[in-house]
């Protein structure tokens, strides 16, 4: 394995983003200001806007040999990550979560009514650094990702799918939900590159690879790994009434479980009994399998670009995203 630093290829870029993007959020409204600009301590994992400098560093190697990032693709980063961590604020409220990247949540701090607006603030400003861009395509990419942010949330607080069904359901929430963002911020810097319609997709497609491994990883650790670790809950979305690809694949081997999936575990003991039966199934075994299969699509994508440093670092992001533990 290639001794490269991912974080390190993109180190000055992530934190000239992190200061700008508190720059961006300075309100003279104090309260608002220190809310909105919560989550922006260089404590989070600034895993999206790595992916898209690297990216944007990959795709400009490819199409003009340097590795210089425009404003404009440093813009994308920037706004992908306010959108990201503006869904998580809501997020939070929806899920009734206490504690994100070791701290209390913005809701636990200050309260549903506030942390509903200053996701909605965090979008705002994200929405006023879109415009601009003045670049009608960009705009659309990016106000997809949006739509598909809240079509994911929505289709996950329920619907009655087939049984049959239930995992295309699961694959098509996971994309909207977590992928997209990824995929098209990815898109966005291809776009803004000049890339031509081939190098354009494989950049979506490496940024949606790379999404649903990073869900798939979210949904197994939700099971195995602990709060302390994760900075947030853990053993949360069978509790929410969610289940995810650890169950899923649990129920193929333990029909049991198809009733408690329909209910939604809102029996009292079902949680635990779920928890069981995915600990005696392959369930957590064939999620990470189906996470290193994007891994790998992932990896595959960036052949065809000009061999650099930034390709490398973004074939190690695919990897990483599969040892992660929080
Ligand atoms: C994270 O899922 C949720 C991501 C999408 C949230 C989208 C919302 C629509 P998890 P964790 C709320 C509104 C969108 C806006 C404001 C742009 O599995 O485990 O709950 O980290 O994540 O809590
Ligand atoms: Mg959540
Ligand atoms: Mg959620
Ligand atoms: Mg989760
Ligand atoms: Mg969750």
């Amino acid at each position: 394995q290639k001794d490269i630093n991912p974080f390190q290829e993109a180190r000055p870029e992530i934190d000239y983003i992190c200061d700008n993007i508190n720059k961006k959020l300075c309100t003279q409204m104090l309260e608002l200001r220190e809310m909105a600009q919560y989550y922006f301590d260089g404590q989070g994992k600034t895993f999206r806007p790595l992916i898209v400098l690297l990216m944007a560093k990959a795709i400009n190697m490819h199409q003009n040999s340097t590795d210089i990032i425009s404003q404009s693709q440093q813009q994308v980063a920037m706004i992908s990550e306010m959108i990201h961590t503006a869904s998580l604020i809501h997020d939070d409220v929806i899920d009734n979560s206490s504690t994100r990247r070791g701290k209390p949540t913005v809701d636990n701090k200050w309260g549903q009514r506030k942390a509903i607006l200053v996701g909605d603030y965090i979008l705002s400003v994200s929405s006023l650094l879109l415009a601009q861009l003045r670049n009608e395509e960009v705009v659309k990419i990016l106000s997809q990702v949006i739509e598909d942010l809240v079509r994911g949330e929505f289709m996950q607080l329920g619907s009655k799918e087939e049984p049959n069904d239930r995992f295309n359901h699961y694959l098509k929430k996971t994309f909207k939900k977590t992928a997209s963002l990824i995929a098209n911020s990815c898109k966005a810097v291809a776009v803004l590159g000049n890339c031509n319609e081939d190098v354009t997709q494989r950049a979506f497609e490496y940024g949606q690879n790379i999404g649903m491994a990073f869900q798939l990883i979210d949904d197994l650790l939700d099971f195995t790994s602990h709060e302390s670790i994760m900075g947030k809950p853990t053993a949360a979305d069978l509790r929410l009434g969610l289940a995810t690809a650890p169950v899923l694949y649990a129920a193929q081997e333990h029909q049991e479980l198809n009733a408690l999936i329909m209910r939604r575990f809102c029996h009292e003991g079902d949680v635990e009994l779920a928890r069981s039966f995915v600990a005696k199934s392959d369930g957590v075994y064939q999620t990470k399998l189906l996470a290193e299969a994007h891994s790998a699509a992932a990896i595959e994508l960036l052949k065809e670009l000009e061999p650099s440093k930034a390709r490398d670092a973004l074939e190690h992001v695919a990897t990483l995203v599969l040892r992660r533990n929080k």
